[in-house]
């Protein structure tokens, strides 16, 4: 019997028939649902018009319609990966003429001008730049190092002169405001806080254990604990002439990082949340002591403290208040939850609202997944890191070190927070005999907040295509040798 053919033999057959050869003004012809969506990449042409709508990108891809793709790929280059060449090839319809290729294969790299990195950050990808530290490092530092700080950028890194910088505050019976850095800096009281950023995709390579996801793969340290300070949101509204009855739900901030088109990253927090007396949101110039570095927002950011990274606007540029909430990408089609059983042919991104608040969370930084240990040690310590969004304290970390059967109590870091205002996170510790009749162990931590808030045990009844949210048990799998 004659096996099938694989799916990649099949591609290689398809090469290997020749195509109808187009020229760029053909192409061009080709952009909207009507005439079909064609685009290039070198010398192929490929029609994407039932692409379009699968496009985990969102509508941005139609920015390419009729044109070329590298411009855009080299702005957003996750697009250089196997997975993708895989879907577009499956598109092609046709070739260029050769004197056509040439053209637009000239690009000028907009990531030219990135800061220089630590070199012990673990890259995720490099343009745009995303990096976390390695996880042992992690949980050594309660406020962890500005240099080790993980780091994600949707876009390249804005140069900003600080003396030319601009605050731009504007929207709803508001005076329109311009702030320089050093208004900020002196106009409004400083104020401090310490709190814990968390990315929305923090554990997410976990995800892929279940089922495929789309987006960078990033491990425990998508997180990170630093001092902050800087004016705070509300005070910098009041004095813009925030009216006290207002209609506005939301506030909407835009960053310096701009796409290609000119759109820049954006985000939104409810209005709630910013004028909260408790909320403590700030317009952040110091970062653990120092002026923010360039990765991480200079000169200027949002702290949303218990609110998702996504939320906490980097190079501020502009804030709105306004009834609605951030049209931004990422919004709108982006940081947001979904049931297992939503996959990209039937996500309705419109149906679940942007996270804001994020939930608990805890997880192993020591020992390593695999780590093998000594059985001539007497004892085994077990560390990491706990936190909660929304300002709610975790008020216990519980380990067990045979799979969930029994359980501890580890450890907490005191550092005691006022009522709701729990912003950064507990290193826990738990030192224990290291049990002599095993050779395996799985280790296990949860974590519970002041509400009761519990994780859930596994990854799979929490799984979504995007890949966000991960918060279940956190688990090491250790093996214990002898010398
Ligand atoms: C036929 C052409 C295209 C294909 C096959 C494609 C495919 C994809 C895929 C598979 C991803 C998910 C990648 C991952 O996270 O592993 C993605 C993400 C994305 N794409 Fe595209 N894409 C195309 C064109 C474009 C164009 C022209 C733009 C911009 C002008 C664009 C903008 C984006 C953005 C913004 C994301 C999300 C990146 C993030 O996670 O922040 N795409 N695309
Ligand atoms: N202007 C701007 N702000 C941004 C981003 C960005 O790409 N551009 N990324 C957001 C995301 S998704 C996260 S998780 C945090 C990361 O902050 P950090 O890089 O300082 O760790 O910044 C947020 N603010
Ligand atoms: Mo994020």
């Amino acid at each position: 019997m004659e096996a099938e053919p694989k799916p990649e033999t099949l591609l290689k057959n398809k090469a290997q028939t020749s195509y109808p050869v187009y020229t760029r003004q053909e192409v061009a012809k080709h952009k909207t649902v009507e005439s079909g969506i064609w685009v290039t990449y070198k010398s192929d042409v490929y029609d994407i018009t039932n692409f379009v709508e699968l496009h985990p990108g969102g509508d941005k891809i139609l920015l390419a319609a009729g044109g070329a793709l590298e411009p855009f790929w080299s702005m957003y280059a996750v697009h250089k990966q196997k997975h993708v060449f895989e879907i577009l090839e499956e598109y092609k319809i046709g070739e260029l003429r050769p004197e056509d290729v040439q053209e637009t294969c000239d690009v000028t790299d907009p990531y030219r001008k990135e800061p220089l990195r630590h070199p012990a950050l673990k890259v995720n990808s490099l343009k745009p730049f995303n990096a976390e530290p390695p996880v042992q490092i992690l949980s050594e530092n309660y406020l962890t190092p500005n240099e080790i700080f993980f780091i994600r950028n949707h876009l390249p890194v804005p140069e900003v002169d600080p003396k030319q910088f601009r605050l731009n505050i504007e929207g709803e019976g508001l005076k329109s405001v311009q702030l320089t850095l050093r208004d900020i800096q002196t106009k409004f009281p400083k104020h401090t806080i310490t709190a814990t950023l968390q990315c929305a995709g923090n554990r997410r390579s976990e995800m892929n254990g279940v089922r495929q996801v789309k987006g960078l793969n990033w491990g425990l340290a998508a997180i990170g604990n630093a001092k902050w300070a800087g004016a705070k949101l509300s005070d910098v509204l009041k004095y813009a002439g925030l009216p006290e009855d207002i209609d506005a739900k939301h506030v909407q901030f835009e960053g310096l990082d701009k796409d290609i088109t000119g759109s820049p990253y954006g985000a939104s927090i409810p209005i709630r949340k910013a004028l909260a007396k408790d909320g403590d949101v700030l317009l952040a110039y110091e970062m653990n002591n120092e002026p923010l570095p360039r990765d991480h927002g200079f000169p200027l950011r949002v702290i949303v403290p218990g609110v998702v990274g996504a939320r906490n606007v980097k190079w501020l540029n502009k804030i709105v208040v306004s009834k609605e909430e951030s049209k931004s990408h990422w919004q709108v089609n982006d940081y947001k939850g979904f049931s297992p059983s939503v996959d990209w042919d039937n996500v309705d991104f419109n149906s679940a609202p942007a996270i804001q608040e994020l939930p608990i969370q805890s997880v192993i930084t020591a020992p390593s997944n695999d780590e093998h240990l000594n059985s001539d040690m007497n004892e085994i310590t077990v560390k990491g890191y706990a936190w909660s969004g929304g300002g709610r304290e975790v008020i216990r970390v519980d380990v067990s070190l045979d799979g969930g059967q029994t359980w501890r109590v580890a450890d907490l870091s005191e550092v005691k927070p006022n009522e709701g205002q729990a912003w950064a996170w507990k290193l826990w510790q738990l030192t224990v005999p290291l049990p002599k009749d095993q050779k395996n162990m799985e280790i296990i931590c949860k974590a519970v907040d002041n509400q009761y808030n519990v994780q859930p045990d596994t990854v799979a009844p929490i799984w979504n295509l995007r890949g966000v949210l991960n918060n279940s048990w956190s688990r090491v799998k250790v093996t214990i040798k002898s010398k």
